[in-house]
């Protein structure tokens, strides 16, 4: 069957369409790809259960099956290893989890071509409550030579080196977000056939938005330029409908991210004078999402410059981010940059 006059396209059967454009492409890309969305299906299964855990018993206690619980984000991050693991496109990973990357020791993996960093469940203070939550997911074309174990250098790689990134957000439906420099495509698990299938394609940023997202209790450890852009934000004067904007904080990067590329708007982590550095991770959380934010047209600062071009030295090393819509993060930076902690 033609799969153009087929309604379902399955996240496999496009990344090998667009695999078909480059004739030089060898397609390991979209094989680590379809081995990532396999450890977010295994996720989102548990994820689901999540709300059960009262029932079924608490981490370390055991289920009526006799078997141990697990925390969902050691759940999590062994999953994604494991699978991993066992990709024939996967040179080592690195996981907001670990202390260290992994190189995986074994011919196969001395001879794969990519690394992956992740953040196996990111937002994880909102299981208790059953907010959306998510992984988040980032692919470099490894830099040490071939034939022996991955090395640091392949994963502190600036963003703007990075291959593809995406996040999963487990919400009132799984959707796989998906970018590479040159576009963004959103799929919806279909459970019925197991399935991420193409719901959003080509994802654009709305340039303009009327939504900031920030944790605005902690405006008194901002400094002047962010509590200025706050008051702008909060301001009716100087909006095109004379109307202040609206705030939504969910507290989960994945899912106020989420939001923010559909509708349009701002997310902001700042510095502020305590923790310099904000406390978003810049390999983990901001360059994937910066990589999905610019490929969709929107921009992603640190305060001061491109997420994508700082150089890290850290592979926990953590970034104020400004990112979202074209217009009112250039607005952000037009009063944070005035007056910044850094
Ligand atoms: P985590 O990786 O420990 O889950 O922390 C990251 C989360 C992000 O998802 C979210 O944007 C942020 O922390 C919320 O932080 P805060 O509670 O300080 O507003
Ligand atoms: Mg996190």
């Amino acid at each position: 069957m033609d799969t153009k006059k087929r309604k379902l396209i399955t996240l496999d059967e496009f990344t090998i369409q667009e695999t078909r454009k480059f004739p030089h492409a060898t397609g390991e890309l979209s094989s680590l790809l379809r081995d990532i969305a396999l450890a977010c299906k295994i996720i989102n299964k548990q994820v689901n259960k999540a709300g059960l855990v009262d029932i079924l018993g608490k981490h370390g206690a055991t289920n009526v099956q006799g078997e141990e619980q697990m925390k969902l984000d050691i759940f999590a991050n062994e999953t994604l290893i494991n699978v991993l693991q066992n990709s024939a496109e996967c040179a080592g990973i690195a996981s907001e989890e670990n202390d260290d990357f992994v190189a995986f020791d074994d011919v196969f993996s001395f001879n794969s071509k990519y690394v992956v960093l992740f953040d196996p469940l990111d937002g994880s203070s909102n299981i208790d409550v059953n907010a959306s939550i998510g992984t988040i997911f980032s692919i470099y074309r490894r830099v040490s030579p071939m034939g022996a174990p991955c090395t640091a250098e392949d994963f502190l790689q600036p963003g703007n080196k990075l291959m593809a990134a995406g996040y999963v957000i487990y919400g009132s439906s799984t959707m796989l977000v998906y970018a590479t420099k040159i576009g963004v495509n959103g799929f919806t698990l279909e459970s019925s056939i197991g399935e991420f299938c193409l719901s959003h394609p080509n994802l654009k940023c709305p340039e303009k938005g009327r939504i900031y997202s920030v944790n605005q209790g902690n405006t008194c450890k901002y400094d002047q330029g962010v509590k200025d852009f706050l008051n702008y934000c909060m301001d009716k004067n100087g909006k095109d409908d004379g109307e202040p904007l609206s705030l939504r904080y969910i507290g989960s990067m994945v899912a106020d991210l989420h939001r923010t590329l559909i509708k349009g708007g701002i997310f902001f982590y700042p510095a502020d004078q305590k923790n310099k550095s904000g406390k978003l991770r810049l390999q983990y959380e901001c360059n994937p999402m910066a990589l999905i934010m610019e490929a969709a047209g929107g921009i992603a600062d640190f305060g001061a410059g491109r997420i994508l071009d700082i150089i890290p030295t850290e592979l926990h090393q953590r970034t104020p981010i400004y990112i979202g819509s074209k217009e009112l993060v250039s607005k952000s930076l037009s009063f944070v940059a005035e007056n910044s902690i850094a």
